[in-house]
């Protein structure tokens, strides 16, 4: 029986791959690199250190040290959180505040389970953090999605074990991630998952009427 719900955040709770778009396309065209939205559509629940490696994969110099990748990937974060600032309460409808809200009234637990460190300040400016019981985000990881950790740190956190938690992803590597922790699978449709999933859902509101 399923008595928590994890969801993953961008592209599930939030959308920010424009932000994220524009924050690599600034850094790439800083450095001369190719960089379009369909590469951009393969970063989604990948972490901020895979995704430079995507990006660099169109790189045909001499390979950068250590050093200099930490700071492409500061200057990357510096753009996104400016980004960021523009995000506010009305960015999640009506709709699915309620939703969430119908689902704790349902008796579920909710948890964030989300790969990026920019989690937090994302649920609070869009005024979403106090809907949910626990947040495990990409700030305490050793390992990224598709690793289980994270979703295991937020059943942990619901006091669950994994096989009463059930995941909400958008991307290949969470839905990995979920099936790796033995956890039940729903993927909100419009990601890059092609994966064998226990449940699809086109919206957020769709968790109410489906059989969870
Ligand atoms: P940050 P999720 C992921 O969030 C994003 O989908 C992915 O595009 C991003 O690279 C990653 O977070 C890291 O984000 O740079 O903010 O730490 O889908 O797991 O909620
Ligand atoms: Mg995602």
């Amino acid at each position: 029986m399923i008595k928590g719900i994890i969801f993953d955040l961008d592209g599930v709770l939030v959308f920010t791959d424009q932000y994220h778009y524009q924050a690599w396309k600034k850094l790439a065209d800083r450095l001369g690199i190719y960089f379009d939205e369909k590469i951009n559509h393969r970063l989604r629940g990948v972490s901020r250190r895979e995704s430079l490696e995507i990006l660099l994969e169109n790189y045909h110099g001499a390979p950068f040290r250590e050093e200099k990748k930490s700071k492409m990937m500061e200057e990357k974060n510096r753009t996104y959180r400016e980004l960021l600032k523009n995000m506010k309460r009305s960015d999640i409808s009506q709709s699915v505040r309620d939703t969430l809200v119908k689902l704790k009234d349902l008796g579920y637990l909710l948890a964030v389970g989300s790969s990026s460190k920019n989690a937090k300040i994302i649920l609070e400016r869009t005024e979403l953090l106090p809907y949910f019981e626990f947040v495990s985000d990409g700030n305490d990881l050793r390992h990224s999605k598709p690793h289980p950790e994270v979703f295991l740190k937020a059943a942990e956190g619901l006091g669950l074990p994994p096989e009463e938690c059930a995941v909400v992803e958008d991307a290949q590597s969470g839905i990995c991630a979920a099936k790796a922790a033995g956890m039940k699978t729903i993927l909100m449709q419009g990601g890059n998952c092609s994966d064998k999933v226990d449940l699809k859902i086109q919206r957020l509101e769709d968790l109410i009427e489906c059989h969870i």
